[in-house]
């Protein structure tokens, strides 16, 4: 076992604020700039990844790692691999083929700072050298939980995920999809990424059963509040706090949570999943407390 990431009883905001140093800090050397022709495609790489974020699921793989004593090492891996996945899909959704935006978390969108191919370029870096890093031995000494994480992440981001729930929801641009659609939708589009998140310690751990299946009850219901919590902010936030465009949803006469719901029945629902999460810690004692924390945080959050 390598250092500690944080003592137990760390407040939310150490956490977090450890998570984005140590996350970024390794992000920053696995994307080096190279002295060659292809240097540009590192810096918008770099800018992308290394923009200011919450680094949600960063922390997440690290508050779940702790749980099982993880080291430190392996559990920042993983939490690196995961944040330039997510960044790698923020590139490729501000595209114009995809939602045209030009600000994202409070910058230029990497296609307008750099140019369109670039931003293509520097998602595709993102997602392959994402699962580099899962593939190195620093990532765990035994090659099956490696392959594990491999698959999982994978399984997480392609099309059964993230990449699948991104091709719904262009669909329902021009389809109007009811509750039931828009739950899948959300559960893959954003849902899995955070699943992944929040078993990769156990899988790290190589923990029992009985504990990923809490895990996963955790995720699943903190998934879709922190998506209900973003159309929150879509209708309610501005772009200040949020770092992107907002309305744009409405703009667009997508159905969201908010749309069918409403503001109060949206919240009301953000915060039962909520406590549903909380729920699925119990196994975990005091341990989790900061699972707790961040399930608080994420229907609490304004950005
Ligand atoms: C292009 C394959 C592909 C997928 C894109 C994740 C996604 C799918 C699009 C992002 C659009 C969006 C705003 C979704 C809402 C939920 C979400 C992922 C918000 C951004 O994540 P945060 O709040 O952002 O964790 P930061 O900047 O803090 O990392």
């Amino acid at each position: 076992m390598s250092e500690i990431l944080w003592q137990s009883g760390v407040s939310l905001t150490e956490a977090s604020a450890r998570a984005i140093e140590l996350t970024d800090a390794l992000i920053g050397r696995l994307l080096e700039v190279p002295p060659d022709l292809e240097a540009r495609v590192y810096e918008a790489m770099r800018y992308s990844a290394l923009a200011p974020g919450k680094r949600l699921r960063p922390l997440l793989v690290l508050a779940g790692s702790t749980l099982f004593g993880v080291s430190r090492t392996s559990a920042l891996q993983v939490a690196a691999a995961i944040e330039m996945v997510h960044a790698y899909s923020l590139i490729h959704d501000d595209l114009p083929a995809m939602d045209n935006s030009d600000l994202r978390r409070g910058r230029a969108t990497c296609h307008k700072e750099f140019d369109e191919a670039t931003a293509i370029l520097a998602g595709d870096g993102l997602l392959t050298m994402a699962f580099e890093v899962l593939a190195q031995s620093d990532t765990h000494g035994d090659p099956n939980v490696r392959c594990e994480l491999v698959s999982a992440l994978a399984g997480a981001a392609g099309a059964a995920g993230m990449v699948g729930g991104q091709m719904i929801d262009l669909i329902a641009e021009t389809q109007t999809l009811d509750i039931g659609a828009i739950t899948r939708l959300q559960r893959m589009k954003t849902g899995a990424l955070i699943a992944f998140a929040c078993e990769a310690g156990a899988i790290l751990a190589k923990a029992t059963h009985e504990l990923r299946i809490a895990l996963r009850g955790y995720a699943h219901n903190l998934g879709l509040a922190f998506q209900i919590a973003d159309d929150l902010l879509d209708v309610e936030g501005s772009a200040e706090q949020t770092g992107k465009p907002v309305g744009a949803d409405a703009a667009a006469g997508k159905a969201t949570f908010v749309s069918i719901l409403g503001v109060e029945r949206a919240r009301d629902q953000a915060e039962l999943l909520i406590r549903q999460a909380i729920m699925h810690l119990d196994v975990f004692e005091e341990r989790a407390e900061l699972l707790r924390q961040v399930a608080r945080f994420v229907i609490t959050r304004s950005s």
